[in-house]
């Protein structure tokens, strides 16, 4: 999808009003406009020593210190590490048949919008790479008002009345009496609380799994969760699910590599969305829409309006019409990726709720939060305002309001007609009118109950690698309970999913091992819950971070036909070296890299190249080089070496011979190595990474 400036302006121009640059020469300031001329000392009462008493006087140094005070505002409740980026939104088909919404029909729009990725469990300064559930929050900024979409990257949700939210936050938040641990699941309160609700059962099973540990925010899918409806012109209703799927395929890191990064670059993922888009490798995800007219509601075991469970899509096939895009970084954090405040219940006319209890509860929390966060104007900061004309003559005052309303009257109706509703055929927002019946009580429907038969679908439809992944999670996080009741509950729990899997996880964490599953498990399975069902066609290296390893006498042809080649297809190549003050190849030419081997770790790359040459007597004499090659080949990572590099990274995986032919061509893939003899144009024709190409092995 070619940017289209228009959209991307109307949020941009908007926002313009509100931007200044510091670099635009201009003088300091106070915040009454008074030039500043030494914002360095405090107004004393100076001796002849030039030592004294400050004086309260000095308005500048008190309003300085006064904003540093208060620069802090209370940080999300959950959700409170993440970044953002603005992009647009553009329909490819029309959803007409379904909804009157101008974003969902209107195929000539593109809409801006700004998408904020986030961590549910950790503080603001926490760890990006943790095993969490991610947030996918989206603004559409549509020309009918603004449509939030407060999403995950997970499909369904931990429990299904959303009373018990602060329940399950608390259980999962640090533990109140040391408030320990940060940014982790692995603790006795949040198992505790998963064994007491047997509803979470479906969701724990995707937290453990691989969706959980994403390997960027450009790589992991987006839905919706809750059920809304979409309402057409004729007045008819379906129930709707949103879902985005990433055009880069869904890629997680493993969790070994999860928990390294965690310590190396705890600001991983956000730097990896900011380095893609300023290098013009926008993310892309295709939209779609799970539909069901009304009159199919009741057609299904579960209820669809569980946000514990799927629509399974052999079911409830995805509609997809639309294209989301990202394009463009913040310029300032605070006031755009902080400031910025999503309502679920910000729907557009087209659009409406369903009696789904979760987003029934989250209606009222999500306007509630912004209150405390961002105070009752939160509407009117410039990155939450709509690009719409808005006005309201009722809703003014209070704290932090800046925008000018003129006129005599503030309340409808009144004798000017000023500030009129719309009438429906004027734009203006109705209620679908669902029918209603029934008790006041506290309580679901029946088909709420059952809370077993989708965690063994989701299980049941994982491959292999992934149940292994599940396991090791499991164990992992059960492991760090020191609690008997806590973990040997649990993995009695994980009986009624999958018998294997509890004996594995019980014999690794000390639970009693299961002797037969509390629940049959009749082997059920759907479409496009694997996450290898979301491989992009063709494996793509465009914005994979590759790592080449130097250091004095390497081969400088085999580098920079290597680097040339990897470059142009759009990865990003980092040479790292034995010392950044210059690598010299054999040839004499002198490179300086990127960064030196304390610096950096293979857990921050998704791939490795080493040059042949005489640089191989050095790198087998640097512990971190040689972790480094055994490092990735644990972690799964594409390597690649010529000549000289071959024994050297044979030696440090120490698990398979390399045939070498006469001809010095010969080459051997297996577990993702590529070595080879001869030169790099030869490897690269092996490794399928030539300019001719379409992917990496
Ligand atoms: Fe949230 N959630 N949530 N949530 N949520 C918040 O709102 C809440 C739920 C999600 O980047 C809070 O502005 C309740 C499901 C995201 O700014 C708060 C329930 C899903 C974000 C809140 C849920 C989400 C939030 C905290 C019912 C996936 C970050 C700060 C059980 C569909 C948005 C804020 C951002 C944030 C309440 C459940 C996603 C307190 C009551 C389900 C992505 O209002």
């Amino acid at each position: 999808m070619a940017t289209n400036t228009k959209a991307v302006d109307a949020k941009k121009a908007d926002l313009q009003k509100d931007t200044v640059d510091v670099h635009a020469k201009q003088h300091m300031t106070t915040d009454y406009g008074v030039k500043i001329s030494n914002p360095d000392n405090w107004l004393r009462a100076a001796d002849d020593k030039q030592t004294g008493p400050s004086l309260l006087e000095d308005q500048i140094a008190r309003e300085k210190i006064m904003r540093f005070d208060h620069e802090r505002i209370p940080e999300r409740v959950v959700h409170a590490r993440g970044t953002g980026a603005f992009g647009t939104f553009k329909l490819f088909e029309s959803a007409e048949d379904v909804t009157t919404a101008g974003v969902l029909t209107d195929t000539t729009r593109e809409t801006p919008v700004f998408l904020r990725f986030s961590t549910v469990q950790g503080s603001r300064g926490s760890a990006d790479t943790v095993r969490d559930v991610r947030g996918f929050a989206i603004k559409m900024y549509t020309e009918e008002g603004n449509w939030d979409i407060v999403g995950n990257n997970i499909p369904v949700f931990f429990i299904q009345d959303s009373i018990k939210f602060p329940d399950v936050i608390h259980s999962v938040k640090p533990e109140p009496h040391n408030e320990v641990p940060q940014g982790q699941s692995a603790h006795n309160n949040f198992w505790d609380f998963q064994y007491m609700h047997s509803e979470v059962t479906h969701m724990n099973q995707w937290i453990m799994s691989d969706r959980a540990i994403p390997r960027s925010y450009r790589m992991m899918q987006g839905f919706g969760v809750n059920t809304y409806s979409l309402i057409n012109k004729e007045g008819k209703r379906h129930f709707v699910k949103f879902h985005f799927t990433p055009e880069l395929g869904v890629h997680s890191l493993v969790w070994d590599e999860a928990l390294k990064i965690g310590g190396q670059d705890p600001d991983f993922h956000r730097k990896d969305l900011m380095d893609a888009i300023d290098a013009g490798h926008f993310p892309r995800w295709k939209f779609g829409i799970q539909l069901l007219p009304e009159e199919k509601a009741d057609d299904f075991e579960f209820d669809i309006l569980d946000a514990t469970k799927v629509w399974p899509e052999d079911l409830v096939p995805i509609r997809y019409i639309g294209q989301l895009e990202l394009n463009r970084n913040v310029d300032e954090f605070f006031p755009q990726t902080e400031q910025v405040a999503f309502c679920t219940s910000h729907i557009v006319p087209g659009i409406d709720f369903s009696d789904d209890p979760l987003l029934q509860g989250r209606n009222f929390s999500y306007f509630d939060t912004q209150i405390s966060r961002l105070g009752p104007n939160w509407e009117e900061l410039p990155i939450n305002r709509p690009v719409c004309p808005y006005m309201s003559l009722v809703n003014r005052d209070g704290q932090g309001k800046h925008r000018i309303t003129k006129g005599k009257v503030n309340y409808w109706p009144n004798r000017f007609e000023a500030n009129p509703p719309a009438t429906a055929e004027q734009g203006g927002f109705t209620t679908y009118p669902a029918k209603m019946q029934g008790v006041k009580k506290r309580g679901l429907s029946e088909k709420f109950k059952e809370h077993f038969n989708q965690a063994q679908m989701f299980y049941n439809s994982l491959s292999q690698i992934e149940k292994m992944h599940v396991a090791k999670a499991f164990s992992f996080e059960l492991d760090h309970c020191d609690d008997p009741v806590v973990y040997k509950r649990m993995t009695e729990r994980l009986a009624a999913i999958d018998l294997d899997l509890a004996k594995t996880v019980a014999t690794n964490v000390g639970g009693d091992t299961p002797t037969r599953a509390t629940k049959e498990n009749k082997g059920q399975k759907a479409k496009g819950l694997s996450q290898l069902e979301y491989m992009p066609e063709g494996p793509v290296i465009t914005t994979r971070r590759i790592a080449i390893l130097l250091g004095d006498g390497f081969d400088y042809n085999q580098y920079t036909t290597m680097k040339e080649v990897l470059t142009k297809r759009g990865a990003f190549v980092f040479t790292i070296g034995t010392q950044r003050q210059g690598v010299t190849a054999e040839s004499g030419q002198k490179v300086v890299p990127d960064h030196f081997f304390v610096g950096m770790r293979s857990t921050l790359f998704d791939a490795v190249f080493v040059p042949g040459g005489k640089h191989i007597e050095v790198l087998a004499k640097n512990g971190v080089a040689k972790h480094w090659i055994a490092e990735s080949f644990a972690h799964l990572k594409a390597i690649a070496g010529v000549n000289e590099a071959v024994p050297f990274i044979e030696q440090q995986i120490g698990l398979f011979e390399v045939e070498v032919a006469k001809s010095g061509a010969a080459l051997k893939e297996s577990y993702g190595v590529v070595t080879g003899h001869g030169d790099a144009a030869s490897l690269l024709k092996v490794g399928n990474i030539g300019p001719d190409s379409k992917g990496l092995a």
